[in-house]
């Protein structure tokens, strides 16, 4: 029965997703005499805990029940105080964690904290199902920059465009709409100046679910021209840079859009100061779509946590590499993942994967 309940706390966590940024996606279920009386998840940053949320429900006593929550909680006064002191209250009998929460601030102590209140507390009930589930916040919170996915829309032969620049498209239609769920589903869009240049992207989420996420372009010399699709301020949109005109930053700012200048590291924008200051801005999970350049330097400083792949079942036989990076000197320095998802959209191939690592 706890595994039931636990599933249950599980599906309910994920409804979070996309909304949750840097905080984890968590799921509760409030268990009295064999039948559920309350539900409740993390519906969004700085909104209720789940726990908190899942007792707001309750419409009888909660006296005695047992509370199955999909991560430890917390111990801590955040942006909400602590979901330990609330689950006391309440006068809940046992607790059933799924897996501790990383967060230092917690880090077991909420679990202390139950236990020492004369509850009696479970852990690891569908643990690593608990912890897959919140792969970007558990990596997140340890490195403190956001969780990256890097998605490619490639040939059987690896490129992203012909040799003259042409991509227009070489995926079908619906590998494309499943692109822009992904995007509904990230706190931001990061691109390189090439991209934005090239392709004039609107990087907008138009699969008619979730919100449009923040752009976030770096132009480490401020060629990105004004009136670029990026540019346009209907979006939230953070441009990195180095060098930019005085009057262009200021033309940027009178649209909306967040100017940040950041050092150069050898020559490139320093890519672990716009990573921690994206966290900074609680951005958990940040979406790469390229090009070849940025995919490049970010493999090349070990920063990809995931990759989406969007196959198309064509050849160029040549043309504009996905990535294009410094490359490895020996087979030890390779970069593992493990696939965790295939689908087929149309004629393509999608490949999901994870670094092996959580
Ligand atoms: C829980 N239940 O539903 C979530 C938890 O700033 P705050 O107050 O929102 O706290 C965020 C931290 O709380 C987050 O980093 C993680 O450690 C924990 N999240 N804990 O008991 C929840 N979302
Ligand atoms: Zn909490």
């Amino acid at each position: 029965m706890d595994e039931q309940y636990m599933n249950r706390a599980l599906a309910l966590a994920k409804k979070g997703l996309g909304r949750t940024k840097t905080n984890p996606m968590v799921g509760a279920v409030l268990v009295k005499d064999g039948r559920i009386i309350a539900e409740g998840y993390h519906h969004g940053f700085g909104m209720d805990h789940a726990e908190v949320d899942c007792l707001k429900q309750v419409e009888e006593s909660p006296k005695g029940g047992t509370m199955y929550v999909t991560l430890e909680p917390c111990s801590h006064y955040g942006k909400t105080p602590p979901c330990v002191v609330a689950i006391e209250k309440a006068g809940i009998a046992r607790v059933v964690v799924g897996t501790l929460d990383p967060n230092p601030k917690v880090a077991g102590r909420g679990v202390g904290a139950l236990k020492a209140a004369g509850i009696q507390v479970d852990v690891g009930v569908l643990e690593e199902a608990c912890q897959s589930l919140n792969r970007a916040f558990f990596t997140s919170i340890r490195t403190q920059t956001p969780y990256v996915i890097c998605k490619f829309a490639t040939t059987i032969d690896g490129k992203i465009a012909t040799d003259s620049g042409e991509s227009q498209w070489i995926t079908s239609e619906a590998a494309r709409d499943d692109g822009h769920k992904l995007r509904g589903v990230v706190d931001g869009i990061l691109v390189g100046t090439n991209t934005v240049i090239k392709d004039n992207p609107r990087l907008s989420n138009r699969s008619g679910e979730g919100p449009d996420p923040t752009r976030i372009i770096l132009d480490r010399r401020g060629a990105v021209d004004l009136e670029a699709n990026v540019y346009d301020g209907t979006q939230p949109t953070i441009v990195y840079t180095v060098h930019m005109e005085e009057a262009k930053m200021k033309a940027l700012k009178e649209r909306g859009v967040v100017v940040e200048v950041v050092k150069e590291k050898k020559g490139k924008l320093d890519l672990r100061a716009v990573l921690k200051d994206l966290y900074a801005k609680d951005m958990g999970r940040i979406l790469v779509e390229g090009g070849g350049r940025l995919h490049g330097s970010l493999i090349d400083e070990d920063l990809v946590d995931e990759f989406a792949l969007y196959l198309a079942p064509t050849l160029f036989g040549g043309g504009k590499d996905a990535v294009a990076g410094r490359a490895i000197a020996s087979l030890s320095e390779r970069r593992d993942f493990a696939f965790d998802e295939v689908k087929m959209l149309g004629p393509d191939l999608f490949i999901g994967g994870v670094r092996r690592c959580l």
